[in-house]
C-alpha cells in the first residue's frame, strides 16, 4: 500500500472528533493532571504560516507524551480576539471588527484541526465574547476594589493631523503610521493598574522558574530594581520667607553617592515641580519654560536615547549646595531627566556618567574626577562609570568606591541629608484604550458621587453594536458617540451618569484566560477554586519570545493579585516555558506578505500532508532557534514517512501475527542483540528529547531505528509497535492508520519503557596515571567499583613499572574516569 496521507488525515481526524478522544475530563482515576498550554492566537486576517504552527506543533508533542505516559493532559485552544488589528483592517477595509474577527477565526481554526492536535475543542475560549469579558471586566473592578486599578493623567501617543491618540504599535520612528506626522505627548486620564505594587514580589519570584534565562534576566531589567541613596541639596538663598519649605531643597536619586564630591550641577526634569515654585526667582523664566515646552514633543524613549543631543537651560538666579563640600553648583533644566524616575532630578557627575559628560561638554561645566580606576585604562572622550578608588573626595579619598557608596550616604543621614532608597523602572500598566474593539471598562461617572463601580450583577457590560467604528477626532473612543451606551443610572443615587467609554488593552483579557481553560464554562465564577487547584500552575507553557515583557509580566501580577484574594495558593502562572524559534521564509528573510516567502501549511500538506509537515517542523533544527524554510527538509521528512510505510508492507509480506501480548519480551523476540540495545536506547532518546524540547534530535533517532528494522531480515511485530507509539506524538495520523491491525488508538497506549540496562554503553576506559601523569589506559565495565579499580590499576603492567619499590601514599578514584596513584 502507498502511503497517501490525504486520505487517513481527514479520515482520523474525523474519528477522532466523533470519538472524542481529546476531549479532557477534570479527574481521571490513578492519574495525575497536566496542563501544556500555547499562547492562543490572535485572529490576524492572514492565517496561520508554517512559522505559527512550529510551537503549535512542538507542544502537541510534548501534551501527546506526557498523555501516553500516564498523565491527564488539557491542552487547549482558543483566541485573544479583542484588539486594534480588528480595527485598523476594519478601517482599511471597510469591514465591522467583529465581522472580520469571528471571519478569521472560523478560517484559522479550520487550520488549526488540519493539523491534527490534541485540543480539547469543548474548552474554546474567544475573549470577545460576553461569556469570557465578563469576567475580564470582573477582574478590573476587583483590582479597583483593591486600590490597585485608579485613575491617572498620563503622556499618550497623539497625532494632531489625524486628532487621534495612537497606540504605540502605531508609532513607528516617532510618526503617525497612517498619515507620517509628527507624534506628540499629550496628557490624557487614563485607567491604570498598579502593577508596580508587586515589583519587588515579582522579581523575586523569578529565582524559582524554570525559564529561559534569557527571559528572566528581561524581566529583570524591566523591573530595574535600583538601590541607591536620596540626597538634599540645598537652594541657596532660598529661605526668603516667601519660599515653602518644600522649595528649599533639591532632592536627588543617585546609585553612586560616592561621586557626591565630584557633583558639578544639578540637573531638574522639565516636569519636576519646584520649577513653579521658584519662578519668581528664574531671572530667564521666559526662556525656561521655552524649553519645557518644547520637550512635550518628545516621546520618553527619544528622551532617554544615548545618541541624542543633550539639550537644556539654566535656572539663572538659582544655585544650589553640594552638601559634600559646601561648593556653590548651578542648576540646570534637562530632558534627559525624566520626571517619573527617582525623584525627578539629578545631581550631575560628569566624571564618571556618560551623559553628565556628553551634557558637561555642550554647556562648558566643570569636571571634576572623583573616582581613580585600577587596572582599567581612562579614555579621553568617555566618562569612567566602574569602580575604583575616591579621590578629590575629603576624608575619603583612598576609600573603595563600593565601600563609600555606603559611607557617604550615611555621613550625609546623619545630617539629615540623604536617606537610603530603593527604585524600580516598572511603571504602571496604562489599560485605557480609546478604542471600540475591546472590553469596556465597567465603571460610571456620576457628577455627584464621582467614580462607581458598576454592580457586579450587571456585568457583563456589553460592547454595544455600533456602525461607526472610527476613531474620532478628539481622541475618545468611539462608545462615546453611543447615547444609548454612555447615558445610564448612577449605582448610588440613581441620579443621571455617565458610562466610562475607553475599552481595555487586549492584554487584560490575554493575561488571565489560562483560568478560564480550567473551567470554561461557568457562570457564577471565572473559574471555580476547585478546578483552578486541579489544573493549575501551567507545566508547560509555549510561545513566543516577544512576550517577555507584557503578557508573560502581567500574567504574573494577575496570578498574585487573585492568590492575595485567596483564589488560588500559587504566585506563579507558568512554571515552565519555552519559546519556539522563528521561521524564516526559504530566503532566510522574515516571513512577510509583502516579500511574499509566506509559507502557508495549505501549500506543504496538498502536496506532502499534515504528518510530513508535523515531522519536518520538529527536524528542521533545535526548537528555539531562528531557522530558514527548506523545500529539500520537507522531502526528507516525506521520505522518512513512507519509509515507514514500507515497514508495514514488509511486516505483512512476513505473514507474522500479531502477538498475544504487545509487550516487550526481551531476549526472546530479539534476533540480534545490537537491535534490542538500539531500540532501548531510541526509547530513552525519544523520551529524554521530547521532554527537554529537543524535538530534532528525537526525530534523527527515530530515522535510524526506521533504518536499521528496514535491514533486519524478520521484523518483529513488537520491535514495529514500539515504533509506532515512539512516532505517534509527531506524526499522529500515519502512527494511528498503522496502528490499525492492533486494537484501539495508538494514542490511548502506554509510552513504551526502556531496560535501564540496556541502555547503558557497558565499557568505558578507565585513565590510569601516577602522580598525575598518564600511564595507561584500561577498558572497564561502567559503573566498576572503587576496589576494583584499585585493584585493576595495581596489577597494570605499565603502572607497575612505575610503582614498584616507591610507597604509595593515596589512589585517588573518580569514578569510571580516572584512578591517580600518589607515590
Ligand atoms: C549620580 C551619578 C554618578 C549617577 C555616576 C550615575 C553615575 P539606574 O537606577 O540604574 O537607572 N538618574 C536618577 N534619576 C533619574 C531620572 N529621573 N532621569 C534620568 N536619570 C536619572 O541609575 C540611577 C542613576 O540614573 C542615578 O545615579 C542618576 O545618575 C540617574 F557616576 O547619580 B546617578
Ligand atoms: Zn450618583
Amino acid at each position: 500500500m502507498r502511503y497517501n496521507p490525504q486520505l487517513i488525515e481527514k479520515k482520523w481526524q474525523r474519528i477522532w472528533e466523533k470519538t472524542g478522544i481529546y476531549k479532557t475530563k477534570d479527574r481521571v482515576k490513578g492519574k495525575k493532571n497536566f496542563f501544556c498550554l500555547d499562547m492562543f492566537p490572535y485572529p490576524s486576517g492572514h492565517g496561520l504560516h508554517v512559522g505559527h504552527l512550529h510551537g503549535y506543533v512542538g507542544s502537541d508533542v510534548v501534551s501527546r507524551y506526557y498523555r501516553m505516559r500516564g498523565f491527564n493532559v488539557l491542552h487547549p485552544m482558543g483566541f485573544d480576539a479583542f484588539g486594534l488589528p480588528a480595527e485598523n483592517a476594519a478601517i482599511k477595509f471597510g469591514i465591522h471588527p467583529k465581522v472580520w474577527t469571528y471571519k478569521n477565526i472560523k478560517d484559522i481554526t479550520k487550520q488549526l484541526k488540519s493539523l491534527g492536535a490534541m485540543y480539547d475543542w469543548k474548552r474554546l475560549i474567544i475573549t470577545s465574547e460576553p461569556d469570557y469579558y465578563k469576567w475580564t471586566q470582573w477582574l478590573f473592578l476587583q483590582l479597583y476594589k483593591s486600590g490597585l486599578a485608579y485613575r491617572q493623567n498620563v503622556p499618550a501617543n497623539w497625532c494632531k493631523n489625524c486628532k487621534t491618540i495612537l497606540a504605540n504599535e502605531q508609532v513607528v520612528d516617532g510618526k503617525c503610521e497612517r498619515c507620517d506626522s509628527r507624534v506628540f505627548q499629550k496628557n490624557i486620564e487614563q485607567w491604570m493598574f498598579k502593577i508596580t505594587s508587586y515589583g519587588e514580589d515579582l522579581l523575586s519570584g523569578l529565582g524559582n522558574l524554570d525559564w529561559p534565562e534569557n527571559t528572566k534576566t528581561m524581566q529583570r531589567n524591566w523591573i530595574g530594581r535600583s538601590e541607591g541613596w536620596e540626597i538634599r541639596f540645598k537652594i541657596q538663598n532660598s529661605d526668603l520667607k516667601t519660599t515653602s519649605q518644600n522649595s528649599k531643597f533639591i532632592e536627588v536619586f543617585t546609585t553612586r553617592a560616592d561621586t557626591l564630591f565630584g557633583a558639578t550641577y544639578l540637573v531638574l526634569s522639565p516636569e519636576h515641580p519646584i520649577i513653579k515654585n521658584l519662578k519668581s526667582q528664574i531671572a530667564n523664566l521666559k526662556f525656561v519654560e521655552e524649553y519645557i515646552e518644547e520637550t512635550k514633543k518628545k516621546t520618553e524613549r527619544e528622551r532617554i536615547s544615548e545618541a541624542k543631543e543633550k539639550t537644556g537651560v539654566e535656572l539663572q538666579g538659582i544655585k544650589a549646595v553640594n552638601p559634600a563640600n559646601g561648593r556653590e553648583i548651578p542648576v540646570f533644566v534637562a530632558d534627559y531627566v525624566l520626571g517619573g524616575y527617582g525623584k525627578g532630578a539629578i545631581m550631575a557627575v560628569p566624571a564618571h556618567d556618560q551623559r553628565d559628560s556628553d551634557f558637561s561638554k555642550r554647556h562648558n561645566l566643570p569636571i571634576i574626577k572623583v573616582i581613580k580606576a585600577g587596572r582599567e585604562r581612562f579614555s579621553a572622550e568617555r566618562a569612567y562609570e566602574g569602580e575604583g578608588i575616591l579621590v578629590n573626595s575629603g576624608e575619603f579619598d583612598g576609600m573603595d568606591s563600593i565601600k563609600a557608596r555606603d559611607r557617604i550616604g550615611k555621613w550625609l543621614s546623619e545630617k539629615g541629608l540623604a536617606k537610603k532608597s530603593v527604585y524600580y523602572k516598572l511603571r504602571d500598566w496604562t489599560i485605557s484604550r480609546q478604542r471600540y474593539w475591546g472590553a469596556p471598562i465597567p465603571m460610571i461617572y456620576c457628577k455627584k458621587c464621582g467614580w462607581q463601580t458598576v454592580p457586579e450583577e450587571d456585568l457583563p457590560v456589553l460592547l454595544p453594536p455600533l456602525k461607526d467604528f472610527k476613531p474620532t477626532e478628539d481622541g475618545k473612543s468611539p462608545l462615546a458617540r453611543v447615547n444609548k451606551f454612555v447615558e445610564t443610572a448612577c449605582p448610588k443615587c440613581r441620579g443621571r451618569a455617565k458610562r466610562e467609554t475607553d475599552t481595555m488593552d487586549t492584554f487584560v483579557c490575554s493575561s488571565w484566560y489560562y483560568f478560564r481553560f480550567t473551567d470554561p464554562k461557568n457562570k457564577k465564577q471565572f473559574a471555580s477554586k476547585e478546578k483552578i487547584k486541579i489544573w493549575l500552575p501551567v507545566d508547560i507553557y509555549i510561545g513566543g519570545a516577544e512576550h517577555t515583557v507584557g503578557h508573560l509580566l502581567y500574567s504574573r501580577f494577575f496570578t498574585r493579585f487573585l492568590k492575595n484574594k485567596k483564589y488560588l495558593s500559587f504566585s506563579e502562572p507558568f512554571l515552565r516555558l519555552s519559546h519556539p524559534g522563528i521561521i524564516l521564509g526559504p530566503d532566510n528573510q522574515k516571513m512577510s506578505k509583502s516579500k511574499g516567502n509566506v509559507i502557508t501549511p495549505e501549500s506543504v500538506t496538498k502536496k506532502y500532508g499534515m504528518d510530513t509537515l508535523r515531522v519536518y517542523e520538529m527536524f528542521m533544527g533545535p526548537f528555539g532557534d531562528s531557522m530558514p524554510w527548506s523545500t529539500e527538509g520537507i522531502e526528507g521528512s516525506y521520505r522518512f514517512l513512507k519509509k515507514l510505510q514500507r515497514l508495514n508492507s514488509k511486516l505483512k509480506s512476513q505473514n507474522s501475527k500479531p502477538p498475544a501480548s504487545p509487550k516487550l519480551q526481551r531476549g526472546e523476540q530479539f534476533k540480534s542483540q545490537k537491535l534490542e540495545k538500539l531500540l532501548h536506547q531510541t526509547i530513552k532518546k525519544v523520551s529524554d528529547d521530547i521532554k527537554n524540547f529537543r524535538f530534532n534530535t528525537a526525530i534523527s533517532a527515530l530515522m535510524i531505528l526506521v533504518n536499521e528494522l528496514q535491514k533486519e531480515k524478520q521484523l518483529t511485530v513488537n520491535n514495529y509497535q514500539l515504533l509506532l507509539k515512539l512516532l505517534a506524538p509527531f506524526a499522529p495520523h500515519l502512527a494511528e492508520e498503522l496502528w490499525l491491525p492492533y486494537g484501539k488508538s495508538v494514542h490511548l497506549q502506554p509510552w513504551p519503557k526502556y531496560d535501564p540496562k540496556l541502555v547503558r554503553e557497558k565499557e568505558t576506559t578507565l585513565v590510569l596515571q601516577v602522580n598525575g601523569k598518564v600511564r595507561d589506559k584500561i577498558g572497564v565495565e561502567i559503573g566498576i567499583s572503587e576496589e576494583k579499580a584499585k585493584k585493576l590499576a595495581i596489577s597494570s603492567q605499565k603502572i607497575r613499572k612505575w610503582i614498584e619499590g616507591k610507597k604509595v601514599i593515596k589512589i585517588v578514584f573518580v569514578p569510571n574516569k580516572l584512578i591517580n596513584i600518589v607515590i
